[in-house]
């Protein structure tokens, strides 16, 4: 059988880092905690409620649950305001090709994304009906870097772990599959060093 796809999102398929950042920005600057760029990074790939975490470990404060939970939506609420800007103009280089070229060899391809935002991010490029499975860290219980979001894909996909390629700009994504136990394509400066089985600086230069 042939071997499988599976693309990250955020970092991969688009760059939605700045909204993030810009979104974070304010909930930090609100509750005077220091964050720039680089605390930043540290929030690629991971989830919603654990970016907050990282966020508020430099919080001159504690928080309740009932506070993080707000401070949360809150961020999201800002975040998907800036998505409106997205179109498919912002899909990143190489994605395309990627894609058609994946069809044209008969291969699956799926989406395995941290983000509960996923489906709206696909609408905002056009790629709502390119996916053969979508799954996103609404579907389940423990986000990367645990591999569910990767083997939940390979399962729609009706593909072992070992027949996927899981394409990823993030440490944790890295990681999530590895301990899937499928096959990595690190793309970009932050991955340069995680372990991937390839890596390359854009996805247009990346080979499979
Ligand atoms: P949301 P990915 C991840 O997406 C982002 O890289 C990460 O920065 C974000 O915190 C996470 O999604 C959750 O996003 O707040 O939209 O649910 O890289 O796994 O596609
Ligand atoms: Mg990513």
């Amino acid at each position: 059988m042939n071997e499988a796809i599976i693309f990250d999102l955020d970092g991969v398929i688009v760059s939605t880092d700045h909204y993030h950042y810009r979104a974070w920005k304010e909930i930090a600057d609100r509750e005077h905690v220091p964050f720039d760029e680089e605390r930043n990074g540290l929030l690629r790939g991971v989830s919603r409620e654990k970016s907050l975490e990282i966020l508020l470990e430099l919080a001159p404060r504690t928080y309740s649950a009932e506070e993080k939970k707000q401070l949360a939506e809150e961020k999201n609420k800002i975040y998907r305001q800036l998505l409106q800007e997205l179109t498919p103009a912002d899909i990143l280089p190489g994605v395309l090709t990627w894609i058609d070229e994946a069809k044209e060899k008969g291969l699956r391809i799926a989406i395995g994304s941290s983000s509960k935002n996923t489906d709206f991010i696909l609408e905002r490029i056009g790629l709502s009906d390119t996916f053969d499975a979508v799954v996103t860290g609404a579907d389940v219980e423990h986000s990367k870097p645990a591999p569910d979001i990767f083997l939940l894909a390979a399962e729609r996909l009706g593909a072992g772990p070992e027949q996927c390629w899981v394409i990823e700009d993030a440490p944790a994504g890295i990681v999530a599959a590895k301990a899937a136990g499928m096959k990595t394509i690190g793309v970009g400066e932050f991955v340069q060093n995680s372990g991937a089985d390839r890596w390359a600086l854009t996805l247009g230069e990346a080979k499979l």
